[in-house]
């Protein structure tokens, strides 16, 4: 049996638990946003998804800015993406359908999911293609999210709308007198530029890869120049930075605090207060905000607040943003409290970690692409970069060598944070179940890891989706306790000429071949009527796995779109080898 039917068939194997209710205030979609009390636009919720349909991408037109349509990229015409709500113990599933042109994969940030649900770019789905998404949700309660994550698509994808929530639900939090309801609102934060309106206009220049795409603009649940209005009562909001590059300093406009209560992977052990904190991209944060000090007709600001931070260019980090208006207009109450404990989170120990690994953050400044690196390297589609056994305690400590803000993201886990440059006291929205991690420049951080639930193949990467699309992620391979392999993709004791990835492609893609023995390489891409367009490689080459990238639009070619051919010949001490494979350029 191969191993994506073996996951199938455990999964279905599964008892299925009907799903609640889902959060009221979810199921408000478009259509209720009429109303108004004041200046600007109601806030808007994305449609709940119903577990089991069709998430169907496509470029679609939506009214961000009223009466004008806005091309987005967006799964089932809704921007965000519709919320899935769903209940811890329960399997969720979706039928994913690519209508886009371009591939695309889904991507359930924080969600700890197989392999082949990961949304890993290896398993993007084509044009045209389809595939289903299907898995048991075994997080805790919290906020999390899901978004595109194809080879070095994930950015615009991103920016054009394709993400949304993924809540998961856990009765043993009804007990907890937390807000409910209306009372419990989730609220996407993303940046767009307002010299681009009405259009999310992804186009980015040299700076932009630098310090990521960044706008001038914030839309809430793709809400601009946004209001709520609130009854003098405790809220719950549930925060996710879903921006490209944008890190938000989160407060209210009268500096009135509010509670910390949950981190990216659910609740945290304690409600802790604060005035302020920063939200990075990836990251959510859940608060508990009092209005019942305030009288009807006042209104109090969300805001991101000015801070200090590198780079240049029109766009910077640390612009004072208004980010959500509150308007009180009511009194009803939600009966919620600030709970005065939270369920315990059992802390891991810097004593039983069994390895630290370390990763220097840096940039390379050559020229072109790949200027943010991991260890020096840049992502490589079909390179395990390290093996993690499972049910190990590691250290991971993460140093940024680099005058940029890095918000480090690892699929398949929550872990926590032990230390930022040794100093154990972390700020409340570093404590608890995370995965996503600010580092500053010239910061290091430590974490403690464990993986507990998969093994496989995942990523490890810079949540600034610029810095991500240009190569800042790692491939790593949870794999058995005593380190046996299930497979090994990267070592093959024959020749292969791989299929090319992306495919079809614009511009560019990779081509790998594995040689077994040392030998004397051509590839060469040909057009249709079997010109000879390109030479890739024509030098000897030692055994292993190779790759090389091919772009239509390298040294002043424009190619056009249709189909292409590659040709590898190795000659090496074992004979001859020759192989002929097919792609697809698409413009
Ligand atoms: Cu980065």
């Amino acid at each position: 049996m191969k191993r994506r039917e073996m996951i199938l068939r455990s999964l279905q194997a599964g008892a299925v638990i009907p799903f609640l209710k889902p959060i009221e205030l979810l199921a408000k979609d478009f259509e209720n946003l009429l109303s108004s009390s004041g200046t600007g636009n109601q806030l808007r919720f994305p449609p709940v998804f119903t577990n089991g349909g069709t998430m169907a991408l496509a470029a679609s037109n939506v009214n961000v800015w009223p009466g004008q349509d806005t091309q987005v990229v967006a799964i089932n015409g809704s921007y965000p993406g519709p919320s899935v709500v769903i209940q811890k113990g329960s399997v969720f599933t979706a039928n994913f359908v690519n209508n886009y042109n371009e591939p695309a994969t889904i991507h359930w940030h924080g969600v700890d999911v197989p392999e082949l649900m990961d949304g890993h770019p290896k398993d993007s789905i084509m044009p045209g293609g389809n595939y289903t998404y299907t898995f048991p949700v075994i997080n805790r309660g919290g906020t999390y999210f899901y978004h595109s994550h194809a080879d070095m698509l994930t950015a615009e994808h991103v920016f054009k709308g394709f993400a949304g929530f993924f809540i998961v639900t856990d009765p043993d939090e009804a007990g907890l007198g937390l807000p409910t309801g209306n009372f419990d609102v989730p609220l996407c934060i993303q940046d767009r530029r307002s010299a681009n309106i009405p259009q999310f206009l992804y186009n980015p220049v040299m700076s932009d890869i630098m310090n990521g795409f960044l706008g001038d603009l914030p839309l809430i649940n793709g809400t601009p120049d946004a209001f709520f209005d609130v009854s003098k009562t405790l809220y719950r909001f549930r925060l996710l930075n879903g921006s490209n590059a944008r890190i938000y300093k989160i407060a209210l406009s009268d500096n009135r605090p509010f509670h910390i209560i949950a981190t990216d992977g659910g609740l945290k052990d304690s409600a802790v207060q604060v005035n302020s904190f920063f939200l990075s991209p990836g990251e959510r944060t859940e608060i508990l905000v009092d209005f019942s000090a305030y009288n009807i007709g006042q209104n109090v600001t969300l805001k991101s607040l000015p801070f200090t931070a590198p780079g240049g260019g029109t766009y910077v980090q640390g612009t004072e943003l208004n980010l959500l208006r509150f308007d009180i207009t009511g009194n009803q109450s939600s009966g919620g409290i600030v709970p005065a404990a939270l369920p315990p989170i059992s802390y891991y120990s810097i004593s039983d970690v069994k390895t630290t690994r370390t990763f220097t953050l840096t940039m390379n400044m050559g020229g072109g692409m790949n200027i943010h690196r991991i260890n020096g390297l840049t992502f490589e589609m079909n390179r395990i970069d390290w093996e993690t056994p499972q049910n190990s305690l590691e250290e991971w400590k993460i140093i940024n060598a680099s005058n940029m803000l890095h918000p480090m993201h690892s699929h398949s886990h929550q872990f926590q944070v032990h230390s930022r440059n040794g100093n154990i006291n972390l700020p409340p929205e570093d404590k608890g179940w995370k995965d996503t991690i600010l580092v500053n420049p010239f910061e290091t951080v430590r974490l403690l890891v464990k993986f507990t639930n998969y093994k496989g193949e995942y990523l490890f990467h810079c949540h600034n989706l610029e810095h991500e699309d240009d190569g800042m992620m790692l491939n790593f391979k949870v794999v058995d306790p005593v380190g046996i392999n299930e497979e090994n993709e990267n070592i093959a004791d024959d020749y292969q000429l791989r299929q090319n990835y992306p495919n079809p492609f614009n511009p560019s893609t990779k081509i790998s071949y594995n040689i077994p023995v040392s030998a004397y390489v051509i590839l060469k891409v040909y057009n249709e009527l079997g010109n000879d367009i390109a030479t890739l490689v024509n030098e000897k080459k030692n055994s292993g796995l190779h790759s090389v990238e091919f772009s239509a639009t390298a040294g002043g070619k424009v190619l056009p779109s249709g189909i292409y051919y590659y040709k590898l010949t190795a000659s090496g001490s074992s004979g001859n080898f020759s192989e002929v494979k097919k792609m697809m350029l698409i413009k």
